[in-house]
């Protein structure tokens, strides 16, 4: 179903008015290209678009290309990044974020309030410390000696909304692919944990950006940004902050992000296991395989109960993705076409 936003979206990048349905298609056998780029859910259009700006009109860095696209997600009101996202359960909005550059170099916030660009703070500890995860009140103590301007973390709207509902249960459990009802505008009711729900407008909201590219230089990195599990505990973290977990990149083999349910991620190490799948020969699609069979390995009933999906690229440009429930799409650009949405293959 196209939305209004998207409508808006796909007219801002100067496309035609298509459908979902017209979109929204089984990935052929990909083409190793470069530059490419490669996001998370149908959201990931928008956030390529800006990537490819980078990558392709100034033949950027890849580095710079994620970055630039994390950023313009967290600028946007939306329920799962930024500030505009859901709060954990005391009301509070808590950001994770990570990047991640062709030589091993990595920075990483989790549990940031009050910034509204925690992707752009991840890189400022990649580049000026010695260190690479800051957390809590030493990450915001970090942003704010380097410039970051405190916003007021009061909730948006929509989270405020949100929050209140969630209030009346205090419900706490995930619901698969909530994240995906964009394409779904019109099963959109309630919020769950993930909680995104509809704009004012209607529109339903996005989620969790993982963004991975391959520079044109044949150089690779990623970027990571969420307001992770909405109505978490506080100080809960995701695999989304964390190298190895909700994103890895190696330089010498590919790059994987991906977006579900965190602690199931980080439970096998998911990106630092795609990339060594990888490593040993695996398509980008047949190693997020590899990480997902390892998720319902560890306990086939609890994993009917959940959502993760998976994004890859390797060294030579060849992108994939497979997910365990149906229902995870990603974005892929990789030429002048305003980029494609698919649908991942997945176990269930
Ligand atoms: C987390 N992986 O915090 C994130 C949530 C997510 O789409 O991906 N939502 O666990």
């Amino acid at each position: 179903m196209q939305t209004r936003r998207n409508f808006l979206r796909w007219s801002a990048l100067g496309l035609p008015f298509v459908s979902f349905s017209q979109i929204l298609a089984k990935s052929k056998m990909p083409v190793a290209t470069k530059p490419i780029v490669v996001s998370t859910w149908d959201s990931g259009l928008p956030v390529n678009a800006v990537a490819w700006k980078i990558l392709r009109e100034q033949n950027g860095r890849a580095l710079d290309a994620v970055e630039a696209g994390a950023r313009s997600i967290e600028d946007s009101i939306n329920c799962c990044v930024g500030l505009g996202g859901n709060p954990d359960r005391d009301g509070i909005v808590t950001l994770d974020a990570c990047i991640m550059d062709e030589k091993s170099n990595c920075g990483s916030v989790a549990g940031l309030s009050y910034i509204k660009h925690p992707i752009s703070v991840a890189r400022k500890v990649m580049e000026t410390t010695p260190h690479v995860m800051l957390v809590g009140d030493g990450a915001l103590q970090f942003a704010l000696a380097n410039g970051f301007p405190k916003e007021s973390g009061k909730l948006s709207k929509d989270a405020d909304k949100a929050y209140k509902a969630w209030l009346k249960k205090s419900e706490y459990k995930p619901i698969i692919n909530i994240e995906q009802q964009q394409i779904n505008a019109k099963k959109t009711k309630g919020n769950g944990p993930f909680a995104p729900n509809k704009f004012e407008d209607g529109s339903p909201n996005h989620d969790t950006m993982g963004t991975i590219a391959l520079d044109a230089a044949g150089n690779l990195s990623g970027a990571c940004t969420t307001s992770g599990m909405a109505f978490k505990l506080h100080g809960r973290v995701g695999d989304s902050p964390i190298i190895g977990a909700g994103l890895f990149v190696d330089n010498e083999v590919g790059a994987v992000t991906g977006s579900g349910q965190g602690e199931e991620v980080i439970r096998v190490a998911g990106a630092a296991l795609i990339v060594e799948m990888m490593r040993m020969g695996k398509s980008p699609k047949e190693a997020c395989k590899v990480a997902i069979e390892r998720i319902v390995k560890i306990n086939p009933e609890k994993a009917k109960t959940f959502q993760v999906g998976f994004i890859a690229i390797n060294k030579a440009g060849e992108y994939g993705a497979y997910s365990l429930q149906p229902g995870f799409s990603y974005s892929v650009t990789m030429a002048e076409d305003g980029g494609k949405v698919y649908m991942a293959d997945s176990y269930l």
